[in-house]
């Protein structure tokens, strides 16, 4: 796809007034907008990625490159909320949180939005988010899902961390949990006893709705 290219590259220029552009054209095309945001701007944040991994690219290049995502990011995610018909029945409560030490939160506000128009009521605490904070919204809030996020590998064991937690206070059966982010694998999630994960947005919609049940 053109427009998809063209948006990896409005990402790796950190080009942000020809990324909302091509937001705008996309929308006056129906092109679908979550798909841009994720095989289109994502594919652009993949790359600067390894950019940064290779050392091509610098530390505050990256945070602009990430700016421009965000916004992006934002832009789509209203959009789509304005468009959003009539709110679905509510399937459950899902909280959802970037774990300790970590700041990465553009995947889990797409994850967010995503699971809120599949009809969910998100809770988002944001980023860097210690496990004992999350258990206490988790059971204020009365969740049926706790969802983290985690980027980093070395945040990736807050999850592990969380699970140890519920299982201290005999939470465990309390809340149902389900991992995301980067480094998370099925077999993490498998190891550490949490209760489903997900590889993207769309995937999660799918995999809460089969915790649900
Ligand atoms: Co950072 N960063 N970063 N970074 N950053 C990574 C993760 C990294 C892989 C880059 C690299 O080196 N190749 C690397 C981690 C290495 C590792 O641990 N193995 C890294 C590093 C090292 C760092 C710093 C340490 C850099 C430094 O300071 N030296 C630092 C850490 C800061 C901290 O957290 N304490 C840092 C900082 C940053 C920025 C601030 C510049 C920025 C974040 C901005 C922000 O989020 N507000 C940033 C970014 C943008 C990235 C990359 C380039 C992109 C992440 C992203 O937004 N992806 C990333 C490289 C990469 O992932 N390719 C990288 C797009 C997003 C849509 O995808 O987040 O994967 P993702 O979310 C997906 C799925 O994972 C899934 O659904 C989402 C949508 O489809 N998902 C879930 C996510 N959460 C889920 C939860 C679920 C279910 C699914 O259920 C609950």
């Amino acid at each position: 796809q053109e427009l998809f290219s063209r948006a990896k590259e409005a990402i790796v220029d950190a080009d942000e007034s020809k990324a909302l552009g091509l937001i705008a054209e996309a929308k006056n095309e129906n092109f679908d907008l979550l798909e841009l945001l994720l095989s289109g701007f994502g594919a652009g944040n993949q790359e600067i990625g390894e950019r940064f991994d290779k050392g091509i690219l610098s530390l505050p290049e990256l945070i602009y490159a990430a700016e421009v995502m965000k916004s992006v990011t934002n832009r789509i995610l209203e959009l789509l909320k304005a468009e959003g018909e009539n709110p679905p029945t509510k399937k459950g409560t899902i909280l959802l949180a970037t774990v300790a030490g970590d700041v990465h939160d553009i995947g889990k506000g797409i994850v967010a939005s995503t699971l809120r128009t599949a009809g969910f009521d998100v809770i988002d605490l944001g980023c860097e988010v210690p496990v004992d904070v999350i258990l206490e919204e988790a059971k204020k809030h009365n969740a049926d899902i706790i969802g983290t996020s985690a980027l980093l590998t070395s945040t990736m064991l807050e999850q592990k961390k969380l699970e140890k937690l519920l299982t201290e206070t005999g939470d465990k059966d309390s809340f149902i949990t389900m991992v995301g982010g980067a480094p998370c694998t099925p077999r993490w999630a498998k190891k550490i006893g949490a209760g489903g994960y997900s590889e993207d947005a769309l995937e999660a919609v799918k995999v809460a709705l089969e915790l649900m049940e």
